[in-house]
Parts: C-alpha cells; structure tokens; sequence
C-alpha cells in the first residue's frame, strides 16, 4: 500500500484546489495588466520511493502520519516568476486566500543561504473538504510551496545536480563558481526589476 494511504485522494484534490487558484491569478494578470504574474508553475505529489528514502534520511519511522504531518511537503509547488518583485506578489496573494493559514515561510532571497541559494519557502494548509488524518473533517493538508525567479531556478537545478553526483572532482572550486554566479545572478535580477520599474513609471 502507498505511504500515503487513503489520504491520496485528498492530497491530489488539495494540489488540484490551490493550484487552480494560483493560475486563475494568472490570467487575471495577464487580462489585467497585459503581462502574467509568473512564467511557470509546477507541481507534483511527492512520488513514494521519495518519501520513503526522505524519511529514512531524516531517520523518521516510514508511516503516513510521518509523510503527511511531520514532513510536510508531500505536496509541492514551484512557481517561477520574471522579477523579484512578482515573488512577493504572489507570497501576499497566496496569504490572502481564505482557505490558506501560512505554517512557515523562509526567505532565503532576503538572506540568501551560505551557498547562494536563493528562494521563497512557504508552508501552508489548506482546508479540505475531506477527512484528514488527525480525524477532522474538513481536513486540513500541508502544502510546501517554493517561489523563485527563472535566474533564481536555473541556479538551483545547476546546483541540484552538483549535489546529487557523489565522486565529483573539484567540488569546492565548483561550489565558490556557483556561489559567485549566484550573486551575479541576484544583482542582474535586481537590475532587471529596476529596469521594468523605470518602463513602467516612463
Ligand atoms: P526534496 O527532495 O527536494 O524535497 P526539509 O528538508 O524540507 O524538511 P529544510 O531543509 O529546512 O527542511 O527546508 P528548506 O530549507 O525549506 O528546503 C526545502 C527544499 O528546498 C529542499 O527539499 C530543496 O528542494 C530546496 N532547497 C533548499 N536548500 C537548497 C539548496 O541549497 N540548493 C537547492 N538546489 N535546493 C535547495 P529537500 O528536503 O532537499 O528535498
């Protein structure tokens, strides 16, 4: 039996509402403003081979209790935005929705990590209309929700792939490339916002 039990049901309706409502911002935006909020959204259920070898790494017994509440991003969404300024947009949007409470937000674009890892972490759960594993009903569900610039991205997945290759050569002169970039990266988004701005002002 899957990890997640009986609560898989729950768990694709959850990633089904908050995304639908997150695109419908979108293309008020776009028919609004006459640009989109962000340039792309994913998402997924975190596949079960995932959640079991995460909960074996952070040495967690493998239930569904462990998978749905004391992890609590079996379901994940990245959005990717143009400019910085969009992320924080959509953090506001996201808080304002009635069926959101926010569990958890990091900002690792105000204070990037060591590495140079750049993104905006949220925790949130959503209310649903189904039974959640505590008994209530409705439920409640934890969502992880990452948003980041496209520059922000590119940088992570790089970074990501160092991360996984065990017996790479010249890792730290890798690692201080990456942190470099990163903070490259970081100053052409903020000139790429100061730009739009001036556009937009002009
Ligand atoms: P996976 O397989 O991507 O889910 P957590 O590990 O989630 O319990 P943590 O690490 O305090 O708790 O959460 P944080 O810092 O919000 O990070 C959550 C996720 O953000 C990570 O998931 C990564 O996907 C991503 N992330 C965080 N730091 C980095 C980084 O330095 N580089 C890259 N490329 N991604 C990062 P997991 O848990 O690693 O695994």
């Amino acid at each position: 039996m899957s990890i997640y039990g009986e609560y898989l049901p729950a768990l694709k309706d959850v990633m089904g509402r908050i995304v639908e409502k997150i695109e419908s911002f979108n293309a008020y935006y776009q028919k609004e403003y006459g640009e989109p909020l962000y340039e792309h959204l994913n998402y997924r259920i975190k596949s079960e081979d995932s959640m079991l070898e995460k909960l074996q790494r952070k040495k967690l017994e493998p239930t569904t209790y462990n998978a749905l509440v004391t992890l609590k991003d079996a379901i994940g969404l990245r959005i990717v935005t143009t400019f910085v300024d969009d992320v924080f947009e959509v953090v506001r949007l996201i808080k304002d929705l009635e069926f959101v409470h926010v569990v958890e937000e990091k900002d690792y674009i105000s204070h990037a990590k060591e590495n140079g890892y750049r993104s905006y972490h949220m925790i949130i759960q959503v209310t649903s209309p189904q039974k959640d594993i505590l008994g209530h009903q409705p439920g409640s569900f934890y969502v992880e929700i990452q948003i980041r610039t496209i520059a922000m991205d590119s940088w992570a997945a790089l970074e990501h792939q160092m991360s996984y290759k065990k017996d790479i050569k010249n890792r730290e002169l890798i690692s201080s490339e990456l942190k470099r970039v990163a903070d490259e990266l970081a100053s052409c988004d903020l000139s790429m916002q100061t730009i739009r701005d001036l556009i937009n002002r002009s």
